[in-house]
């Protein structure tokens, strides 16, 4: 047996650049990637090959202190994403440094990772930082939790991600591959596009809003001429927020609508007719059904 295969986690706090590794590793966007924090709210997994090694990669919600039912589901669904992988990958923000939440993730090892878990440090966004400050970095957290390995990249810039490739790929254990050579996402197209569509949301929306809507695929028909029709509900708990969603002559939503289009064609390399509805469900953080569309565990967030 020579080929490799197996999980890679990648958990830190929210905006530290998982999604954005991920991608770059695939090299497709398969994780929506945004500048405000807690973008990404379920598990996905992309997949990439470097030699004879299949590597997957599990991008993970940031882990911050949860508030609501949906925060604590997403928390809870990156540390089991930690826990079952064959290795993890901390990634820290190298101008932030050491914070209040990176301590409290390294604090929530013992608690959350079975011991013997492989753990390897990422310094990420070293684009930003001068390279005398990256060596007292990696020794402060390596003093304070013992990693398997540092690594500095920038994840954006794609700075040390291809040895940090090389790296995983040796390091993974001999098995076969789980998925087909060409698979690059496992997550259902229906959800990759609910996903496309709430990026572009985040991107228009200010402050609270995007955390307070989630957006579901409720129909998806493909055509004759080689297009596909798919349907979104917009799930929003307020009245306000619909008209805010709207803008002035339905302006923000034409643009959100237009944006995601462009990359839904662009993902499914086809034409796309892209509906999008609004609706105002006061409760939807409660309703079990919303985080099975997302990919969360309802019961998680008791
Ligand atoms: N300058 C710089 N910016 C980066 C780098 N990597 C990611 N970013 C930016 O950081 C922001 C957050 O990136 P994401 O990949 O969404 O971060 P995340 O860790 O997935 O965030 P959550 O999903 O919220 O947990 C985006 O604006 C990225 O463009 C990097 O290496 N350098
Ligand atoms: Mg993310």
């Amino acid at each position: 047996m020579t080929q490799r295969c197996g999980f890679i986690a990648l958990i830190g706090e929210p905006n530290a650049g998982k999604s954005t590794l991920l991608n770059q590793m695939v090299g497709a966007k398969v994780s929506i990637v945004t500048h405000k924090v807690q973008t990404t709210r379920a598990r996905i997994r992309g997949i990439a090959i470097e030699g004879e090694s299949q590597l997957v990669f599990v991008d993970t919600p940031g882990l911050f202190r949860p508030r609501r039912r949906l925060d604590r589901a997403m928390v809870s669904a990156a540390w089991s994403g930690a826990a079952d992988a064959d290795l993890v990958l901390f990634l820290v923000e190298a101008h932030r440094g050491i914070t209040e939440g990176v301590q409290a993730i390294l604090d929530g090892f013992l608690e959350h990772i079975p011991s013997g878990t492989r753990i390897s440090l990422v310094i990420n966004k070293i684009d930003k930082v001068k390279s005398e400050n990256l060596l007292l970095l990696t020794s402060e957290l390596n003093n304070i939790y013992n990693f398997e390995n540092t690594f500095m990249i920038s994840a954006e810039k794609a700075y040390g991600v291809e040895s940090l490739k090389t790296w995983l790929a040796a390091e993974l254990p001999f098995g076969p591959w789980h998925y087909p050579e060409d698979q690059i996402a496992d997550a259902p197209l229906r959800q990759i596009a609910a996903e496309i569509t709430r990026e572009k949301l985040t991107l228009r929306l200010h402050q609270e809003l995007p955390y307070q809507l989630t957006v579901e695929t409720e129909n998806w028909v493909e055509r004759k001429d080689g297009s596909v029709r798919i349907d979104q509900l917009i799930y929003v708990m307020r009245d306000g927020h619909k008209g805010i969603l709207l803008g002035p002559k339905g302006a923000t939503i034409k643009g959100v609508s237009m944006d995601a289009r462009k990359e839904l064609e662009a993902f499914l390399d086809r034409k796309v007719h892209l509906f999008l509805q609004i609706k105002v469900r006061p409760n939807w953080l409660e309703e079990s059904a919303r985080y099975d569309e997302i990919g969360l565990n309802f019961r998680d967030g008791d």
